[in-house]
């Protein structure tokens, strides 16, 4: 399967929580690779890596960082391709790593999901919309996910007890 969604994560204390945007990748079949890189801890390879995706097809970037989180802002200033932000929890309740990636100036802007898990799996879903403008199949997976999320809200309506 072709890897044409790149997941960046700022640190391997990333992973656990951003291992649910892969999970919903895996359920849409689309092809990624989760590379650990830092806007501040390895900037010259992740220039390099950030060039490398864009040869070898990667269509949508997502990137996971905490705290002064530039990392998805970093990847936006090296590429033409959408950048999905997803703000990691830390020490100051995750408020630092969204408005580091959510203030952009001007030109350079990144898509930010919400925090924590949750963003890590709108992360995945939004990747998989921007891919679905390009790939019909995708269109239907996400018509069909949508249908059994509206299914499963409906069924408990039927569980309730007081
Ligand atoms: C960020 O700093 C990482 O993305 C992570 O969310 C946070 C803490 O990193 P570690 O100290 O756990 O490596 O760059």
């Amino acid at each position: 399967m072709k890897k044409i969604v790149s997941i960046i994560i700022g640190s391997d204390s990333d992973l656990p929580t951003m291992k649910d945007t892969a999970k919903i990748l895996d359920e849409f079949n689309v092809g990624y690779e989760i590379k650990i890189l830092s806007a501040h801890r390895t900037p010259e390879e992740l220039k390099e890596y950030i060039k490398q995706k864009e040869q070898q097809g990667t269509e949508v970037f997502i990137a996971a960082a905490g705290g002064a989180a530039h990392l998805a802002g970093v990847i936006a200033s090296y590429t033409t391709l959408p950048v999905i932000g997803v703000p990691m929890d830390s020490p100051l309740n995750g408020f630092d790593s969204i408005l580091s990636m959510l203030q952009m100036p001007p030109g350079v802007p990144v898509a930010v999901v919400s925090k924590g898990s949750w963003g890590a799996k709108n992360s995945a879903i939004l990747a998989v919309q921007i891919l679905a403008i390009k790939y019909p199949e995708l269109k239907e997976k996400l018509k069909q996910y949508k249908i059994k999320m509206a299914q499963e809200v409906i069924k408990k309506n039927n569980n309730i007890t007081i």
